[in-house]
């Protein structure tokens, strides 16, 4: 049966346009292999109107008093929550992950940080300073400007949410560009957002190929400041191109993130959040646990029970583990497993399910590599996918250098029974964020800044406001 294709527009000044120039670009569901949607091959012409668009929008949004903002974002938030399953199917048919794990997405992570941040809108406070009898000094706040999201297609509702929501809460207004390979639950999220009073022109969505568009977006001369998440790579030219304006950029790029489990961890949780770590979204996430540092003692039957359970999980669009975004990323990881057969022992996977239902889909079996040298490829490099890589040690001190030799610090993490040991193993990894016996699940009421090749600026929690905002000094003679 043919399947139907759904044409979307660009969400501009607050309605759907087509784009400038002709030509669309095919949207495909990584489940099936098939194109089910088709969204705007956006250039220079549109990103010239969304920016048109932004500037008139913050001029009202800057203006709009804080706990204004406040409430339309907490009915933004209503409106997500209350709207859940359908953000969910979108994002579930694009990105390939399960209407499950969407749905969490959705409420506990998307719907949540608008909630948070709304809480923060009215709460941006100065400073003053009285020299006595002579100055009265007073800090003012104020929104960045016209700013520019750049999302990967790992969790564009996850990632994306990340800066959308406090970029809106301090007043700023936003130009999104999702990835083309999943651009589709972020057009909608402005939709809705501009029905809960975001005014026209504040959360612009231009869709369009990072090669065609990227460099007109990060070149603009009108652009306050630019939030990008994705690969060290494209990092590595946004930068560069905003160099040129002296645009300040905020970048969360890959990760590496290593797992340590001690002998005296609690094995059956250790076991599973080994398992989720590396495999939930076919460890398409940045801080996915993809090396595994375990405790020479327990690590002989700590992998062969890792790898049982590896075995054990389903293959599917709604099973424990879906599929690669695209058949690019799928060649790629298959690419690593090849380098790492020659580099490790492999222990489970290496290869595509042979199930004839999975065949249009681009999946790839869980894959576990042992006795992984630090100094391999696989144990180096971000593979973004169903890859573990296990490298035994032999005490603490040779797992905190293992964890810290690489060129990431996005995330670590450490199981242990010994609180003494959990803390100080904390302090010395090098990694914006540690969980301490469990994988992924809580911090992130809190802010982190990543290490190294992982990016910079503050994410998450309080402090990130920070990044949205400038802050200007006056003072006054009173002498
Ligand atoms: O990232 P890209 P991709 C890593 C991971 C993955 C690799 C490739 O290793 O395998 O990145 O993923 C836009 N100017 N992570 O291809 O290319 C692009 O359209 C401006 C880790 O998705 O970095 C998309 O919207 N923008 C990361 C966004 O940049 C450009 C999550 C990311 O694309 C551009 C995702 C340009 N010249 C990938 N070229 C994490 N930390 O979670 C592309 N883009």
């Amino acid at each position: 049966m043919a399947v139907s294709i759904k044409q979307f527009g660009m969400f501009i000044g607050g309605a759907w346009q087509p784009a400038a120039g002709d030509g669309y670009i095919d949207v495909y569901d990584p489940a099936k292999g098939e194109v089910f949607a088709q969204v705007p091959r956006g250039h220079k012409a549109d990103l010239d109107a969304a920016v048109a668009a932004a500037e008139r929008g913050l001029a009202v949004w800057r203006d709009t008093h804080p706990a204004e903002r406040a409430r339309i974002l907490f009915k933004l938030a209503q409106t997500i929550r209350a709207r859940a399953n359908e953000l969910a199917e979108i994002e579930s048919q694009d990105t390939g992950g399960s209407v499950q794990g969407a749905l969490w997405t959705v409420n506990d992570v998307c719907a949540r940080r608008f909630e948070y941040y709304a809480g923060i809108a009215d709460k941006v406070l100065g400073h003053t300073f009285v020299t006595p009898n002579a100055y009265f000094s007073y800090t003012l706040r104020g929104p960045r400007g016209v700013t520019v999201h750049i999302v990967p297609w790992n969790g564009p509702l996850w990632i994306g949410s990340r800066t959308i929501a406090p970029a809106l809460a301090a007043g700023n207004s936003l130009i999104v560009k999702p990835s083309s390979e999943a651009p589709l639950s972020l057009l909608k999220l402005a939709e809705m957002a501009s029905a809960c009073g975001v005014p026209a022109g504040v959360f612009n969505v231009i869709t369009g190929t990072g090669s065609e568009l990227g460099d007109a977006l990060t070149l603009h001369s009108r652009i306050d400041a630019i939030y990008f998440t994705g690969s060290g790579f494209t990092g590595k030219r946004v930068l560069k191109n905003a160099a040129e304006n002296f645009t300040p950029a905020m970048m969360e790029l890959g990760g590496k993130s290593p797992n340590i489990v001690m002998a005296d961890a609690d094995m059956e949780a250790a076991l599973n959040g080994a398992l989720w770590a590396i495999f939930a979204n076919a460890g398409q996430i940045c801080v996915a646990g993809s090396r595994l540092l375990v405790e020479k003692k327990i690590h002989a039957e700590f992998v062969d029970r890792l790898a049982e359970l590896a075995r054990g999980l389903q293959l599917g669009k709604e099973a424990d583990m879906g599929p690669l975004i695209s058949a690019r990323q799928r060649d790629s990881v298959l690419s690593y497993i090849a380098t790492g057969r020659h580099e490790a022992q492999l222990v489970t996977g290496g290869g595509v399910p042979d199930d004839p239902a999975l065949r249009g889909g681009y999946f790839v079996e869980p894959t576990i590599f042992d006795n992984v040298s630090p100094a391999a490829t696989i144990a180096k490099e971000e593979i973004f996918g169903p890859v573990l890589a296990v490298t035994p040690f032999d005490d603490i001190d040779e797992a905190i250098a293992i964890a810290n030799h690489s060129e990431y610090g996005l995330a670590s993490a450490v199981w242990t029974a010994n609180l003494k040991t959990a803390h100080i193993v904390a302090q010395r990894l090098e990694s914006a964020q540690v969980y301490i016996n469990h994988y992924f699940t809580a911090g992130y009421e809190l802010s982190r800044t990543p290490y190294k090749a992982s990016g910079f600026g503050s994410s998450e929690g309080p402090d990130a406001i920070y990044e949205y905002l400038r802050t200007k000094t006056v003072s006054i003679n009173l002498k």
